[in-house]
């Protein structure tokens, strides 16, 4: 047997695949054991694996990363990072910065793994997009990253149809996600499988680590379906491959994958966590705890490696991935290259449009013909403000697309121009998605196409927001400018009752940080809600629309709805300015606000009311902006919005000037909940003058 220290010459090529492959098993073995924290067994049994995928298949140029045509590489079993962190460093990935330019030097350095999960390393706990080049989506919570790949599986396919003309294959790369047991315990992923294998999804292939273990021990205790019918019944491709150490087996699935047509492929790959561990392998200890220093010694020794080297990689292996990844992904990139130049030289405005696309940025034009909504106090409901809106964004930028979790008519995000179409397998086109009622896997989704430089949209109910908010966290955290679009945004629903009417749900989602949430107050506000948000492109938002119709201001008595692009602002005053009140509302509440108003100024009370669709836009204004808007000095003021008080004290001092929810909704037509609830412009009226000692 060769072992690490054999001269390379009298290596072959089976020994070098080897040595490869035991690299990426001892550097993530010795990365836990430093940081003593961190999951040593699964990379260890799926270096095999990666080495295939990355060394052998994939079409990937690590001196740039971000090469639109590369094929996806998701680890969705995040816990095993050490598995990416390897293959980025070993195959000399660069790193990419935030203006999308490659830095000159490498986005994982061996002093990074020697620095695994510590403050600033580039080899953090879990893959983070965004922090590390070469990640292509944050996993850690299982179950995300395959169903974000259906979204870049989708996105390929949507570009390929844009994009592709005859002998220009623009876009024709595949999406390959490893994951485990976990990954395929959640309902996420099952919504994401279900989904895909209806579309057909052929360029998409999931690898599932078949261990058999999670963190309380064997799956017998808790997962004992067969996941391999299952995914025959969701119109997968099916394959097996039963050792994990085979690489010539598992490049035979991959190749299988390649060629097959019309159904997304799943390979069960049997492997054994901690593979090599005398005292470890096949056990729950291996998967989330450092093999301490002895068993790391008996596994190098299991290996072949030098027991006491570490952070080894022996002679021949950078220039072994050089020789494979490097070598392949760098001829693909230099063909798809030339093929983009006479691509641009034939087709201008498309090569165009990729290269914006690419760079987040808008096409010129991209806010013509924006409604503009006159007057009216009968109105309009923010879902149909909403919907003329996205019918003129989609045509304007040809890459904005999106679609509902089966409620398009009721959200009104269907887009019904000439030639919009729906997206199907046989129509990759559209640009409609219809996620079905899968509300995680929609936002799942939705991040995956906004990896892939689409500016997507997925639409439901608000009060599902919850469904879907582990996805709406990570595109946060990812800085994706992702759309969650949620109509029926309070109680207007009244009869549907307390389960479908929102309390909590913007409170809780103006804690996650970067989430942007616009609440507008009529449908000139829906509209500058969208002409900020399309602006954005490194921040998700999410809108809270109303379902019933809400009066129209004028602008030419109130302030423009140019102003929601502050995030609050005055939009009546008293005259002359200097108020001894103020009232705040968002949404529906802004024009009860407005009622309550005018009858305090009727009666000399010198009131301000101030829409306020977004907090966090507020807060990023400067204090001498947020001053004016609600000067320190006045003290009284309401806050009036139909959701939870929670945070409301903030602007206005005692949680007894919010009129808000404590409790959860009613089944009853909405005017009576608005007078069982108080949302009705008497009882602002009454609040402020309390607050005056006017009553
Ligand atoms: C949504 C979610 N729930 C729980 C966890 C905590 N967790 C991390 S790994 C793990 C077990 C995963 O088992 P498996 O996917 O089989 O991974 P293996 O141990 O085989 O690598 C759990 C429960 C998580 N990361 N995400
Ligand atoms: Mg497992």
């Amino acid at each position: 047997m060769s072992t690490a220290t054999t001269p390379i010459e009298s290596l072959s090529a089976a020994d070098l695949d080897q040595l490869c492959v035991n690299t990426i098993r001892t550097l993530s073995i010795d990365a836990v054991q430093q940081a003593n924290s961190g999951h040593p067994g699964t990379p260890m049994a799926l270096a095999p694996l990666v080495y295939t995928i990355w060394n052998r298949v994939l079409r990937f140029d690590p001196q740039n990363p971000i090469w639109p045509n590369r094929d996806r590489f998701v680890l969705s079993n995040g816990h095993a990072s050490m598995l990416l962190w390897s293959a980025l460093h070993l195959t000399g990935v660069q790193a990419v910065n935030a203006d999308y330019e490659t830095l000159g030097k490498e986005s994982v350095s061996l002093d990074d793994i020697r620095r695994f999960r510590q403050l600033d390393s580039k080899a953090p706990g879990h893959p983070e997009y965004h922090w590390v080049a070469g990640v292509e989506t944050t996993t850690g919570p299982l179950g995300q990253g395959v169903a974000t790949s259906v979204g870049m599986a989708i996105a390929q396919k949507w570009l390929a149809a844009r994009y592709n003309r005859p002998n220009f294959e623009i876009f024709d790369y595949n999406v390959y996600a490893v994951c485990g047991d976990g990954c395929l315990m959640e309902g996420v992923a099952s919504e994401a499988a279900s989904l895909a294998g209806h579309l057909g999804l052929d360029n998409l292939c999931w690898i599932y680590d078949n261990n058999r273990i999670t963190i309380e021990g064997n799956t017998r205790i808790a997962f004992t379906e067969d996941a391999a019918v299952r995914f025959l019944a969701y119109g997968w491709n099916v394959l097996r491959v039963g050792d994990a150490n085979d690489l010539e087996r598992i490049e035979q699935a991959l190749e299988v994958f390649g060629k097959t047509k019309g159904r997304p492929t799943f390979i069960v790959l049997d492997s054994h966590i901690g593979y090599g561990s005398p005292h470890r392998q096949d056990t729950a200890a291996a998967h989330g705890e450092p093999l301490g220093e002895e068993e790391v010694r008996l596994c190098k020794l299991a290996y072949g490696w030098p027991e006491d080297a570490k952070f080894y990689v022996p002679d021949g292996v950078y220039e072994h991935f050089d020789a494979g990844i490097g070598k392949r992904g760098a001829e693909a990139r230099r063909k798809w290259s030339e093929k983009f130049e006479s691509y641009r030289a034939q087709f201008p405005d498309l090569a165009a449009e990729i290269e914006l696309m690419q760079h987040r940025d808008l096409p010129a034009g991209w806010d013509r013909n924006l409604p503009v909504f006159a007057p009216d106090p009968k109105g309009l409901a923010g879902r149909d403000a909403s919907g003329k809106t996205l019918n003129v964004l989609a045509q304007n930028i040809p890459w904005f697309l999106g679609g509902s979790a089966d409620l398009g008519p009721s959200n009104k995000t269907l887009l019904t121009f000439e030639g919009a179409g729906d997206f199907q397998a046989d129509t990759p086109g559209g640009k409609n998605l219809h996620f079905g009622i899968r509300e995680h896997a929609m936002a799942a989704i939705v991040n995956g196409l906004s990896l892939s430089k689409l500016r997507p949209y997925g639409a439901s109910f608000f009060i599902f927001s919850d469904y879907a908010r582990p996805s709406m966290r990570l595109a946060a955290l990812m800085e994706l400018p992702s759309l969650f679009i949620f109509t029926h945004d309070a109680m207007g629903d009244g009869e549907d009752g307390p389960t479908h009417q929102p309390v909590e749900h913007l409170a809780s989602l103006r804690a996650i940080p970067g989430l942007i949430t616009l609440r507008p107050g009529d449908a000139n506000e829906v509209v500058e809600a969208y002409r900020y948000i399309v602006r954005q492109p490194h921040q998700p938002a999410v809108l809270a629309l109303s379902r019933q119709a809400l009066p129209t201001l004028d602008r030419n008595r109130y302030a423009s709805a140019s102003g929601v692009s502050h995030g609050a602002y005055i939009l009546a005053d008293a005259p002359g300015g200097n108020p001894e009140a103020i009232i705040i509302a968002s949404g529906s509440e802004v024009s009860l606000a407005v009622q309550a108003h005018e009858t305090l100024l009727a009666e000399g009370i010198r009131s301000r009311v101030v829409s306020m669709p977004s907090w966090e836009i507020f807060e990023q204004q400067p204090k001498s902006y947020r001053n004016s808007v609600l000067p320190p000095e006045v003290k009284a003021r309401v806050a009036v919005e139909q959701a939870s008080t929670f945070g409301w004290e903030r602007y206005v001092g005692e949680a007894e000037n919010v009129i808000g929810m404590n409790t959860f909704g009613a089944s009853a037509p909405l005017k009576e909940l608005q007078r069982k609830f108080g949302f009705e412009p008497d009882h602002i009226v009454q609040t402020v003058k309390r607050q005056l000692g006017r009553i």
